[in-house]
């Protein structure tokens, strides 16, 4: 199945019209880590979805593969003011592994291996709008850019894509995750330029 998200339609609207405000286009792939490149193996990768009620849902990179998958084309926008148009990644809808929990909450804070935190309304995460991914171009996601297994948000800033992925935590309550703490916006979208707090 190829999905092609909102605001990706190919050739009939112009690089510029793709260009969410302040950002530049790229082509090559920039890397950005606020810390070392995790190296995580398939055997070893788990990812957690964890309740407000503490219940916990995990999957190994095999009950991974077993989950049908897609190929996603979409723009990403880095807040560094970077973006990248038509990028094509294969991955898992998160709705698919909520499809078994049962949960009241209105937020997630992505965590991954390494330490990395992002915070998101657990919305942001449904409807088709966000994947578990490990392809990029065809190829599988390099450790650079969160290899094996990454979070791609590509509606919010790019720091909102988790890389080297582990788990969610879902809560009543926004708790900001790394990048928030020191500034940047809670939520992060690029068309209305929410870079910082108070954007
Ligand atoms: N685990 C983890 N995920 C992360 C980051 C990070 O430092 N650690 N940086 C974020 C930021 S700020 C951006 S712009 C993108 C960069 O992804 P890339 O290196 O694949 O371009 O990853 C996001 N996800
Ligand atoms: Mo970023």
């Amino acid at each position: 199945m190829s999905i092609v998200s909102p605001g990706f339609s190919g050739r009939r609207r112009s690089a510029d019209d793709r260009l969410p405000p302040g950002q530049y286009l790229t082509h090559d792939f920039p890397v950005l880590s606020a810390g070392p490149t995790q190296r995580v193996t398939t055997a070893q990768w788990e990812f957690t979805i964890t309740t407000e009620a503490g219940q916990a849902h995990r999957w190994s990179w095999s009950d991974l593969m077993s989950l049908t998958s897609e190929e996603i084309t979409t723009d990403i926008h880095c807040v560094t003011k970077w973006s990248k148009l038509g990028t094509t990644w294969r991955g898992v809808p998160l709705d698919t592994f909520f499809e078994d929990i049962d949960t009241a909450a209105d937020y997630a804070l992505a965590y991954s291996y390494g330490g990395y935190t992002t915070n998101l309304p657990l919305d942001d995460l449904l409807d088709n709008r966000s994947w578990i991914t490990w392809e990029f171009e065809g190829e599988p996601l390099t450790p650079e850019h969160g290899g094996p297994v990454r979070l791609l948000v590509p509606h919010l800033y790019f720091w909102k894509s988790a890389k080297w992925i582990r788990g969610l935590r879902l809560a009543f309550e926004d708790e900001p995750g790394f990048w928030e703490s020191v500034g940047y916006h809670e939520y992060g979208d690029p068309w209305r330029e929410q870079r910082y707090q108070g954007d």
